[in-house]
């Protein structure tokens, strides 16, 4: 295995989907440009991968994704990308200094406002009521996403923006996790279309055939 190969713990049925696809946005193949270690279980599980002295290292929270590419070590999902965008460059990247520090921004938005809305409606943790709470939280939410995305196709970029890794991130969740509700985004017609437009990108899934969930 080369050591300049970019390895990726975690599988894709976890949030390690999120810097996978954008691997695959820049034409890198699985086992021949990036590695993908196992670290087993159905979608949340672990086995004894995330127990090894290597993984631990890598990071002691004992999460995926975690990665390593040289001397570089990361986890944390949308760091993870970030970097991926700034090592493979071009124009998925922030192309100055502003829009690095709004791909950023769009990085942390993900995380802090979406996914702690979107993750439990996935998963259906909790009763009713604090489903639907979830539910409520996210209108204000695409409201403002929509206002964002008024007049543009992508998060950034001049006029009309142009597809970066700040849109792998957030569609990531809102456009994955949304998807895969069936969540109904009619009500922000500038999201659903944002959404429609980054999920049916060729990227967006793995490729066909390919074992999505790890045995066990
Ligand atoms: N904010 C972190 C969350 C990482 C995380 O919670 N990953 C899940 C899997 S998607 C995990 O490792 N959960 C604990 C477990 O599976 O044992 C990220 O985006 O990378």
């Amino acid at each position: 295995m080369s050591d300049n190969k970019i390895i990726i713990y975690g599988h894709q049925a976890s949030r390690a989907s999120r810097p996978y696809w954008l691997l695959r946005e820049y034409g890198m193949t699985i086992n021949e440009d990036f590695v993908e270690i196992d670290t087993g279980g159905p979608v949340t599980g672990y086995n004894e991968v995330r127990d090894t002295d290597e993984f631990l290292a890598l990071n002691p929270y004992r999460r995926i994704p975690a990665m390593k590419h040289g001397d570089v070590e990361l986890y944390e999902s949308q760091a993870i990308c970030q970097y991926i965008a700034e090592y493979l460059g071009g124009l998925m990247s922030g192309q100055s200094l502003a829009e690095r520090a709004r791909i950023n921004m769009y990085g942390l938005s993900s995380i802090a406002n979406f996914e702690p809305n979107f993750l439990p409606l996935l998963f259906r943790w909790g009763t009713a009521e604090e489903l639907a709470k979830y539910q409520q939280n996210l209108q204000p939410l695409l409201t403002a996403l929509n206002t964002e995305l008024e007049g543009r196709d992508y998060l950034v970029g001049d006029a009309s923006g142009r597809f970066t890794v700040a849109d792998v991130m957030m569609a990531s969740i809102i456009g994955q996790y949304g998807r895969a509700i069936k969540f109904d985004f009619s009500p922000w017609s500038n999201v659903e279309a944002w959404v429609k437009r980054t999920t049916t990108r060729p990227a967006f899934y793995p490729p066909k055939g390919m074992q999505v969930k790890p045995q066990g």
